[in-house]
Order: structure tokens, then sequence, then C-alpha cells
């Protein structure tokens, strides 16, 4: 059928679709072309093999309206006022794999309206679709939609708030309980086989990521995981002001843990008595335990780390792991320096900025994107068979998925590679921090072959490049 006839029609695609349905033809719009099915006046091998032509030209007519008509219930849902991220401008769209086009945010003021119908998107304008992702419009329709996730402290309160409700529904409601006991309890099963060493370290993170993000999207399919960027608290992590994570209100994490043995948290969504760990963690309070005397790495170390060239992988993968990701479990401490660390609802803030880490790397260029271990042939442990290569690529994940991690507004015009040409080396201005925790190395098993290597690469990641002196490369508190 002429798709501008089809465009004409004054009735809302889905109600065509029914119309279709059940005559078997576009009632009294319909094309001269499916008139012989309805009419259905003659017989013998020649008609039926008409028929069977025109059967499989409806089938396709039928596939192409469902499409359209998914389409305008995006649509509809965005006229409703639904826009995932408030009509804030986002700075950085991936238009393709390793594109670094920048194109602004176009929301729904720029769809076409004829007579109050509603019939398509503006041709490659970026517009939200009713789950809050970012698509672009491609002849009519909605493609290339993908999950936005968000710096946590740069999020709005609302965004914030209704981040911590979705984990206390996903974590108490019987609906979804099963499914987030199992899921973070198989990390505690699995977590010395394989998923915090080199080989699955990166690849596996980003899947379980995924699991959870799925979950918390039955609940609320606007919701993504946010990050949380550590290196730019670096010199006063533990803040409680209302935009920090460790808010003590709806919109935040709540703070330290008792300085008692037990480590309770007591104030926020999450504190003890109206929020317990996972059965297989305790069942109890969530424990923290925050490093009051050193601090996480700075955003000029996560830079350093981001200019390790595709060929020195291994060195990457060891300066993120170790230098970066262990220390910081510990730094948070209680349950996140501990087997039971998904258990603790700041685990997927803080494996949000290691996946956005690597994911910022893998975007420098095609080799890079691809680069991790090629001995790696084996499943990655707890997925059902999946391989390190069917999540290498954050725009080609498992289900269809497309994930990109926005740039935090207010960093936007320093991007990590401009704070490192600011920030040269042996600047005063940046902190004091550790990039090695002798706590974090016993608990992920790191070999001493590794601690070694860390040691080294620790070395180019802090703010004076002296082999020794004052600086302490170990945190040993
Ligand atoms: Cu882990």
């Amino acid at each position: 059928m002429d798709r501008t006839l089809r465009r004409s029609f004054a009735i809302p695609t889905a109600a065509k679709l029914e119309l279709f349905m059940e005559d078997g033809q576009l009632g009294s719009h319909g094309a001269p072309a499916h008139e012989a099915v309805a009419e259905g006046h003659n017989s013998g091998p020649e008609h039926a093999a008409t028929l069977l032509q025109e059967m499989e030209a409806i089938t396709a007519e039928v596939q192409t309206l469902k499409e359209e008509a998914a389409a305008q219930i995006d649509v509809l849902s965005m006229v409703g006022g639904q826009d995932g991220d408030g009509g804030a401008p986002v700075p950085e769209v991936v238009e393709e794999e390793h594109s670094d086009e920048s194109e602004h945010h176009v929301v729904s003021r720029d769809l076409i309206c004829y007579h109050g119908f509603l019939t398509g998107c503006v041709e490659r304008s970026i517009v939200t679709d009713r789950c809050g992702q970012r698509c672009r419009c491609s002849r009519g329709r909605f493609v290339q939609c993908t999950r936005v996730r968000r710096e946590f402290t740069t999020m709005s309160r609302a965004d914030r708030e209704k981040y911590v409700r979705a984990v206390r529904t996903v974590s108490t409601d019987p609906r979804y309980k099963t499914d987030y006991d199992s899921m973070l309890t198989q990390h505690k099963t699995i977590f010395n086989s394989g998923i915090h060493q080199r080989d699955f370290f990166l690849p596996w993170h980003r899947w379980f990521m995924l699991q959870y993000e799925n979950l918390l999207r039955r609940v609320d399919c606007t919701v993504t995981v946010p990050y949380w960027d550590w290196s730019v608290a670096s010199r006063s992590p533990w803040r409680r002001r209302a935009s920090d994570l460790w808010f003590p209100g709806n919109s935040g994490f709540g703070g330290n843990g008792e300085q008692t043995t037990e480590q309770c948290v007591t104030s926020g969504p999450f504190r003890r008595g109206v929020w317990n760990v996972v059965p297989s963690a305790g069942g109890s309070c969530l424990r923290r335990q925050f490093n009051l005397t050193d601090n996480p790495p700075d955003s000029a170390a996560v830079a350093e780390v981001l200019r390790i060239p595709h060929l020195q992988f291994d060195s990457f993968e060891i300066a993120l792991r170790i230098n970066l990701h262990d220390t910081v479990h510990c730094f948070i401490g209680g349950t996140m320096c501990s087997f039971d660390s998904a258990a603790a609802p700041e685990f997927m803030l803080h494996h949000g900025f290691v996946d956005k880490i690597w994911t910022d790397w893998q975007r420098r260029s095609a080799v890079h994107m691809h680069a991790h271990f090629s001995s790696v042939t084996a499943p990655m442990p707890g997925t059902n068979q999946l391989r390190t290569t069917a999540v290498l690529n954050n725009l080609r994940l498992p289900g269809g998925v497309r994930v990109q991690y926005q740039n935090p507004p207010r960093l936007q015009m320093r991007s990590r590679f401009g704070a490192l040409r600011a920030n040269s080396f042996g600047q005063a201005s940046r902190g004091q921090f550790s990039v090695l925790s002798e706590i974090a190395i016993i608990l992920f098993n790191v070999s001493k072959i590794e601690v070694e290597k860390a040691r080294r690469l620790g070395m180019r990641l802090l703010p004076t490049r002296r082999r020794s002196g004052k600086r302490n490369l170990i945190d040993t508190s």
C-alpha cells in the first residue's frame, strides 16, 4: 500500500490495525491488491498461489502496522508529559558505534502534528521514548533506543528518589524479591570463581549490572543504574549534602555505619530497622565503615588510566580493577568490603563508574572497543554460557539493549583528558589519595605478581611521580 495514502488516514494506526485484522483488508481504505482475498470468488491451484502471495503481503503489512503502532504509543506517551530527564539538555549522544558526533536532544515539541493526529517524529531527530530511552527517529519510527545512565549526584532529586524507591521495591516486594535475592547471592557464591580476576572481571560485572538494571526496569522502565563518580568527590568523598550520594534523606543512600563492631548504617532509606541485606549476606543491617583518613583516586588519576594505550590492555585492566575498583570497595568498607559486597545498594553505583571508565576507554577507537584477553574463550561463570565477547560493546548488549553513560553537565567543559592537561602531575591542587588497599588485596585474592604490577601502575596515578617518601601507596588503615 502507498505509504502517503496510509499517512492521510484520519484513523489512529492501532485502530487501523484492528480493522485490518478483522477484515483481512483495510475496509474501505484498502488497496485494490487486497480485494481478491476478501472476495474469495475463485478456486484452483493458480488462485491458491495468488492467495498465498496476498497473505504474505498482508502479513508483512500487519508487521509494519504493528511497528508503527508501537512507535505511536511511544509518541503519545511523550505527549502525556513523560520525559526521562526532565527536558534538560543532554550533552553527549552516541549516534553510531564509536562515533563522537554530538547532537542536541530534541523533545516532543518537534513531533509533527496534523489535525490533532500524531503521525510521526522528525526525521533524524533525537527523541525520548516512554521509558526514557534516547532514540533516533527514522522514517517515523524510533530506532537505536538507548538507555542512558547518569551520574547520581548530578541527577534531579526526583530521579534520585525514584532510583532509591525502585531498589527498595525490588529488594522487598515479593514479586521481585526472589529474583533479587538469587541475583545478589550468585555474586557471593562465585566471588572466587574468576569474576574478580582478569579474565572475566570487566565483562562479568557489565553483564551483572545489566541483569540488575533489567530487574529494576520491571518496576519502573524509566530507571537505569546510575554511577557514582567518586573521583570528582575525591577530596571529600563522605559529604552528606542534599546532592551527595550519602545524603540521609529519601534521595540519598544514607551515611556511615555506627562506629561499633556491627557497623550498622543508621541513616537514610537503607538504615537499620527499615531495610536489610539479602539473607545470604546475613539478612540484617547494611554495614559501612568509611575510610575517614584517606581518599579515593582523583579524576586526574582516572584520566591517567584512560590514557593507557590499547596495546597495554592488561595494564589498563589491572589499573581499573585493582587500583581503582578494589580500592574504592574497601574505602566504603563494611558490606562493600566483603564477599557480600553486591548486597550493598551502592555496589551498582560504584560498578557503574567502573563500567563507565571502561566504556570511555573503549570509545577511543575500534581497537580499544574490542581489546580484551583473546585467550579467554570459556563462557563467563553463572551467565548461561555467555562469552565475554557478547558484552564488549555497550551498544550491543544481550537482549538488544544499548547503554550509554552520560557525562555530568558540570564536567562537560572539562573532559577527563582536559582535566589532565589542566592539572599536570605534581600540581599542588591535587589532594592526597591512595591507589592500593591492603585489605582489598586480600579480599579480592590478588596475586603477588599482580600486586607488584598494580604498585608500579599506581605510581603513575599519584600527583607526583616520586617513587618513595610521604605518599602512601598502600592504605593500611
Ligand atoms: Cu564483584
